[in-house]
């Protein structure tokens, strides 16, 4: 792996995660290869700790999320955690449960980017969609299945999938089933770009560490801006830009990347 010059840090220990660093990019391995980082009730809360953990940590500016080995980010849910749920209110709670995470990961103020380094399948591909930037390994595929074992997507793929592939797509892909190759996930806006396998996480990395080194203020009324301005009207949303804007114009940092610019050198951003 390229690391950029700086000593990769194993962190804190979880069951179902990985957990390295490269400067201020924190890298989340999924690691439940066996089953192909199937997303159990384990995973899911510990990637919500990885989000609080990640939100309360400004050596932390941007996160990656990845799966363990070469075939799968993530198979889907555990089925077999599916299977043993016993009535409607499970089911209900289930999902109401792993929306809670994905809101978080839109909240947090800082990007995630997600390396899908294979099967993105059913909550999968519900995950890789909860990221700000889809870097996908020519190896990768997406597909929303959850239909032919009877159920329906319950992590967001109803309403994130229609939002960035539009309905026409995303009504074939929840109501058939099939998976699509990385490259046509591209094609259709899912995903910003397809690299191959050994690269992919050296990409996700440089434009993680390129993304750090901006004004941490500027990347997160950025993110915010998008994903508000994305669930309200387009008059409303200039209002809402308007308001980040003065925002950032408010901050040292915007005071330090107008001056360097104009003084001919490096900003050097403090996230004040
Ligand atoms: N859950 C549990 N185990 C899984 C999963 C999964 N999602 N996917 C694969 N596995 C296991 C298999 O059972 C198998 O285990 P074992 O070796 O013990 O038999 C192992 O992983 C390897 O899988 P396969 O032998 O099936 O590998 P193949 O190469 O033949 O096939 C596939 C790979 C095509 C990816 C296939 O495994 C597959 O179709 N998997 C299921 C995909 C799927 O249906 N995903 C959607 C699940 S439902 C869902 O995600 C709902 C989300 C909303 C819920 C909200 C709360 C989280």
């Amino acid at each position: 792996m390229n690391t950029g010059g700086d000593e990769m840090t194993a962190e804190t220990e979880y069951e179902t995660l990985l957990i390295d660093r490269d400067g201020a990019v924190e890298i989340v391995t999924i690691n439940r290869p066996k089953v192909l980082n199937a997303l159990s009730q384990t995973v899911l809360r510990e990637l919500e700790q990885v989000v609080d953990a990640a939100g309360a940590d400004d050596s932390t500016r941007v996160l990656i999320i990845t799966g363990s080995g070469d075939r799968a980010f993530a198979a889907g849910a555990d089925i077999a955690e599916l299977q043993a749920l016993e009535s409607a209110l499970d089911g209900h709670r289930h999902s109401h449960d792993a929306h809670h995470l994905l809101l978080k990961m839109a909240d947090l103020p800082k990007p995630v980017i997600m390396a899908v380094n294979g099967y993105a399948l059913g909550g999968g591909c519900e995950l890789a969609m909860a990221g700000d930037i889809i870097l996908a390994s020519e190896k990768a595929s997406f597909g929303q299945p959850e239909i032919n074992l009877g159920i329906i997507p319950g992590f967001g793929g109803t309403f994130r999938l229609p939002r960035l592939v539009g309905r026409t797509k995303a009504m074939e892909m929840v109501l058939v089933g099939d998976r699509i190759s990385a490259q046509e996930a591209k094609e259709l806006g899912l995903v910003n770009a397809v690299v191959p396998p050994d690269q992919l996480l050296d990409l996700a990395i440089e434009m993680g560490k390129k993304i750090a080194s901006k004004s941490p203020a500027a990347v997160k009324l950025a993110k915010r801006a998008i994903n508000e301005g994305l669930e309200i009207d387009g008059r409303s949303a200039a209002d809402l830009e308007a308001v980040y804007f003065g925002i950032a114009i408010g901050t040292e940092d915007r005071k330090e990347g107008t001056s360097a610019f104009l003084e001919k050198r490096e900003p050097r951003f403090t996230g004040r």
